[in-house]
């Protein structure tokens, strides 16, 4: 019975056709630290009926929104669940003992709205379980018309699916493939010119993305070389990446990398997806305070998580932090990893 069913599912399928998308780059860029946040292509079009196969490559979701719909943001604070206990290394409370938890909004982490698509309501790929590439995502169009999706971890993010009545001219699958790899030739050419970034003197900016598919994973200089005394800036510059700066030892910030998020088992629905708080929040109430290589006890000082958006209710997108005394100082993005920098300051 079940291999009939089987067999009558692949044969039915084998008459409508899947079109395929990759969310990020459909190859590696093969440049270091170089990342692409896009659609591939960035617009498919289809019959009703068809299918649409997302291969996801990266942190992403594949997310049609309700109308009306405004996607929460990516982390929210958990409600009545308060962080407790956190001391640094020289057993002093933090100052976000007190605080809500943030957590990964559920509502972008988890899958909604099932396999079939009728252009209306709320339809969430989930963001990709850790350990292995996920199975590629496949949605049925049942309805013609337009529709945008958006991946609900780097805002502006977007691609389109136009669904076309029966007899329409549609790409083959092998056009579609040209089309993506054509964009994302495009988009690798964008990137190494965006990697030519001279940053402003006293200047560090994480990733330099401008607003379109670009994702620099690094920092623009990797090493900075100051005089005692400076204040440097600390800047996102990008529209849809969110990053930290993170200065400590390297097993401690490792650490915070290796945990950023701890699933929390909820009885009868989904893990809560505790972030770390070491990561996510500012390691001292801001502005924070001169880096000294000993603050916290072991030289822990971080920004928590800056994003680019800006000007919303979001997280900043800069902090400042002066540098007080001599020596090399490494830091990190918890959030990305090999995204590491250092400060190296001269008296
Ligand atoms: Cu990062």
């Amino acid at each position: 019975m079940l291999a009939l069913a089987g067999s009558l599912a692949s044969s039915s399928a084998a008459l409508a056709l899947v079109a395929p998308v990759t969310a990020g780059p459909p190859r590696p860029t093969h440049v270091q630290h170089l990342d692409l946040n896009a659609f591939f292509p960035a617009t498919t079009k289809i019959h009703v009926g068809d299918s649409v196969s997302w291969s996801i490559n990266g942190f992403h979701t594949v997310s049609f929104l309700a109308a009306g719909q405004v996607p929460g943001p990516p982390f929210i604070p958990a409600a009545g669940n308060l962080v407790s206990g956190q001391l640094d290394s020289a057993s002093t409370p933090f100052w976000f003992n007190g605080q809500p938890k943030q957590i990964i909004n559920p509502e972008t982490a988890f899958p909604s709205g099932g396999k079939t698509y009728n252009g209306s309501g709320y339809l969430n790929s989930g963001t990709p379980n850790p350990g292995g590439p996920p199975a590629p995502f496949v949605v049925k169009f049942t309805k013609a018309g337009t529709f945008t999706f958006n991946c609900l971890i780097h805002p502006g993010m977007k691609g389109v699916v136009k669904v076309l009545p029966k007899g329409a001219h549609v790409p083959t699958a092998t056009k579609d493939h040209a089309t993506a790899l054509a964009e994302y030739v495009d988009a690798v050419a964008k990137g190494r010119s965006l990697g030519k970034v001279k940053p402003p003197p006293a200047t560090v900016l994480a990733g330099h993305d401008g607003t379109g598919p670009v994702a620099w994973l690094r920092f623009f200089p990797q090493n900075l070389k100051i005089k005692a005394g400076t204040t440097v800036l600390f800047k996102i510059s990008s529209q849809r990446e969110v990053h930290t700066i993170t200065f400590g030892p390297a097993a401690y910030t490792t650490a915070i990398e290796n945990t950023f998020t701890t699933p929390q088992p909820k009885p009868g629905g989904p893990p809560t997806l505790v972030v770390n708080s070491l990561g996510v929040f500012p390691s001292d109430p801001l502005p924070l305070p001169p880096y000294t290589g000993t603050n916290h006890g072991n030289g822990f000082e971080g920004t928590g998580v800056l994003a680019g958006g800006g000007g919303g209710p979001g997280p900043p997108s800069s902090m400042k932090i002066t540098f007080t005394k001599p020596g090399v100082f490494n830091y990190e993005c918890v959030i990305h990893e090999h995204m590491d920098g250092k400060i190296t300051v001269t008296k």
